[in-house]
């Protein structure tokens, strides 16, 4: 007779494809964000979350998602989205782990880098198929917006409350993302080189546009996303340097990337909605 270990991984082998649309899905949804959540309210809500991580259990999903989340001093924010981010990827049956990508110290804040650093660091625990870059302000509203990869980026806020659910200007690629790990690896994933704030979104359309890859976009009805009040972080003072930088990127995009991505990894955590890495760009690396 087979082992047990042999039983399991003949079953899991045996299950069924998902079907090409969740039957869990609700489409609209109205978010709420209750002043007093806490952290272990949520891991109540979510068991069969465990390091971030879930899978269906009553099939079998055609990618594996890893979302990276750049963060800084936004403990709330990041609340509000494994409170909502969780059950929405769940109705949508799919094979996922989400990362925290938290620079350290209080220098410069370089949202582009962090993410260089989550795929890096996220394909050390497993061969995600796809990647979600997610800002940790933004919570989606409709879960037919589906976090999966298609044959071209996509670029999933095509609205958001604070700028009347309309896409801010043509080519427009900030907030969440959407690559495969070839997609992102073609282009040499993002610029190290965007510290404080603006310009590391247009930094990758442009490499995309190089690689003559198409950016597409769910309906805008679907593409709906409430950012959650914030102000200018201290420590992500607007670049002065970005045009200077956006014009470079065709000489540039081998040589600065992926392949010189330098950091120093001070912990990686594995929460149980979360796992959560640290890093350092700053100390010598
Ligand atoms: C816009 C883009 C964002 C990025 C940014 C320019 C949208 C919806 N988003 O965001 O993707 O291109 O412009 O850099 O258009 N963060 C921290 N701590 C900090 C600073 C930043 O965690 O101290 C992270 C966090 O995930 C945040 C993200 O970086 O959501 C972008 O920063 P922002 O929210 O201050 O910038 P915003 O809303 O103008
Ligand atoms: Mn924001």
């Amino acid at each position: 007779g087979k082992t047990l270990t042999q039983e399991a991984s003949v079953k899991e082998a045996d299950l069924n494809n998902c079907p090409s649309v969740s039957p869990y899905l609700r489409g609209q949804n109205k978010l709420v964000f209750k002043p007093d959540l806490t952290l272990e309210e949520v891991e109540a809500k979510n068991p069969k979350v465990h390091r971030g991580r879930y899978h269906p259990e009553e099939c079998k999903a055609s990618q594996r998602v890893a979302i990276l989340i750049p963060h800084r001093n936004r403990e709330k924010h990041l609340l509000y989205l494994l409170e909502h981010l969780h059950p929405f990827l769940q109705r949508q049956q799919l094979d996922y782990g989400i990362y925290v990508i938290h620079q350290a110290g209080s220098k410069k804040f370089n949202r582009a880098k962090l993410l260089n650093v989550g795929y890096l660091e996220a394909l050390k625990d497993e061969n995600w198929d796809c990647f979600i870059f997610h800002d940790v302000d933004l919570v989606p509203e409709n879960d037919l917006n589906i976090y999966k990869c298609e044959e071209q980026p996509k670029h999933l806020v095509v609205g958001r409350n604070s700028t009347g659910y309309r896409l801010r200007y043509n080519g427009y690629f900030g907030g969440v993302t959407a690559l495969s790990r070839e997609q992102f690896f073609k282009v040499n994933g993002f610029s190290n080189n965007y510290w404080g704030w603006g310009g590391e979104d247009d930094d990758l359309r442009l490499r995309v546009e190089l690689h003559r890859m198409k950016i597409i976009r769910p309906m805008p009805n679907v593409g709906k996303y409430t950012m959650i009040f914030h102000t200018r972080d201290r420590g992500n003072e607007v670049n002065i340097e970005r045009m200077k930088l956006l014009h470079q990127v065709s000489q540039v995009w081998r040589t600065d990337g992926l392949t010189s991505c330098i950091y120093k990894l001070l912990s990686v955590d594995y929460n149980p909605l979360y796992t959560n890495i640290t890093v350092d760009f700053w100390s010598g690396a």
